[in-house]
């Protein structure tokens, strides 16, 4: 069984974007910058944002964060974007997920200027990623493509189970995984809340993405020997034994499908660290794009 390490890789690619960088500033050209929204204080939420804002300053990148009440309107959340959108000096941003409940998640991402959309969630981002054509990738789905690339695990013919339709990842990594592209060419299986003969399908999967939210859904006994499985899932689980009172837990039951796997990330350490690593790569090409305007 071998970890896909996605602290390493996350890391390497990290490195790979700081001397690119170096390069930049050595050329005297702007470096690239991303701002983040954050709306509200999720603790969860918070601490992902507080990453993302961290690797800028790892790297060399300029960043922004926005840090807007819980009560925060949609109008005033609108005009946050809009001044995004129009800031020249800002290459790419995001406005983080979840939001609260009085605020239109989809009216949210539409406001989105495409060109700055470093997560990929507007419509036209999708749209141009369905039809494979040059966009900004949506930051988790890319990084699982890019884990199974730098690992070099087989996906050509192979059957892809993916669990969960979200749009921001069971959806996008389907339709990744069966195109024809590095980590691709596979022939996809999508399945959610109303499948039926679940085990029956996961057991025939070659390859799992889990990406359903619930935690340690996935158990030895649902999966074949050697498969490979990508567990998207990060819940927080109370555990008074923790300093920080809570344990994370993946969709994956670790220690029983690692038993069985060839290839499994862990969590954490696995898949959340290369949607990091994705957004900035992400912001990179925007900067570039917009270098080249
Ligand atoms: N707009 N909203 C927007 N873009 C995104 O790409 C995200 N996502 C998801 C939630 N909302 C979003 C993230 O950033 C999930 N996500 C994310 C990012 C980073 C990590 C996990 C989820 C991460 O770094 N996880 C660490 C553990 C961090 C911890 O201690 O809690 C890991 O090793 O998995």
């Amino acid at each position: 069984m071998t970890i896909l390490d996605g602290k390493k890789v996350s890391n390497d690619i990290k490195d790979e974007i700081a001397e690119h960088v170096k390069s930049m500033v050595s050329k005297g050209e702007k470096v690239p910058h991303l701002a983040a929204i954050l709306v509200g204080s999720d603790g969860a939420s918070m601490t992902y944002v507080n990453a993302k804002v961290k690797a800028c300053e790892r790297i060399g990148f300029n960043s922004t964060l926005v840090e807007l009440p819980e009560y925060t309107s949609e109008e005033e959340l609108l005009e946050k974007i809009n001044d995004l959108n129009t800031d020249p000096n800002i290459d790419g941003f995001i406005v983080q997920l979840p939001l609260p409940d009085q605020i239109d998640e989809q009216k949210i991402l539409m406001a989105i200027e495409p060109d700055k959309d470093v997560d990929g969630f507007h419509p036209t981002n999708v749209g141009r990623m369905a039809l494979d054509l040059p966009t900004f990738l949506p930051a988790t789905p890319y990084g699982i493509m890019e884990l199974l690339e730098r690992y070099q695990v087989e996906t050509s013919g192979k059957n892809v189970v993916v669990m969960g339709r979200s749009h921001i990842v069971g959806r996008p990594m389907s339709i990744l995984m069966s195109q024809k592209r590095k980590a691709g060419d596979a022939t996809v299986t999508v399945v959610h809340s109303r499948s039926k003969n679940l085990k029956e399908v996961t057991k025939s999967a070659d390859i799992i993405v889990a990406a359903i939210g619930i935690s340690e859904f996935l158990t030895g006994d649902m999966v074949k020997e050697d498969v490979v499985v990508i567990d998207v899932g990060i819940t927080r689980i109370p555990d008074q034994t923790k300093k920080n009172g809570y344990r994370l837990a993946g969709d994956v039951e670790f220690e029983s499908v690692s038993k069985k796997a060839s290839y499994i990330t862990p969590v954490p350490g696995g898949v959340g660290p290369m949607t990091i690593a994705m957004l900035l790569k992400n912001t990179l090409l925007s900067r570039e794009r917009h270098n080249n305007k």
